[in-house]
């Protein structure tokens, strides 16, 4: 992706982080990040999620912090190289909620 991330400013964040707090993402606690548990039928569906996500990252090179144990796949994205949440996670996150729906 072009150009530096920036965080996101105060106004940003007000318009962007509802929509995604009401589809169950949370804002980490000491840290400028958002967080979700995603929960799949088995570790195949949670295996397809997690490889159309990498697809996607690999594309934005922006990629997702994650933990997967058999059908659990949690998620934490932050934009290391500006240290906080920048609108990449917010495309990333947005993509990732449709990834989850089949
Ligand atoms: N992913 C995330 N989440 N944040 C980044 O700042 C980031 C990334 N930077 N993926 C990219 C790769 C950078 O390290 C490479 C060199 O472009």
């Amino acid at each position: 992706m072009a150009g530096k991330a920036q965080r996101l400013s105060q106004e940003e964040r007000d318009q962007l982080l509802p929509h995604l707090r009401n589809a169950q993402w949370t804002e980490v606690v000491g840290r400028d990040a958002i967080y979700k548990e995603f929960l799949f039928k088995d570790f195949n569906q949670a295996f397809g999620f997690m490889s159309r996500v990498a697809l996607q990252a690999e594309k934005m090179d922006h990629h997702p912090e994650w933990f997967n144990v058999y059908n659990k796949v949690q998620i934490t994205l932050s934009t290391h190289d500006c240290g906080g949440l920048s609108q990449r996670d917010i495309t990333l996150a947005t993509f990732i909620e449709q990834a989850a729906v089949f």
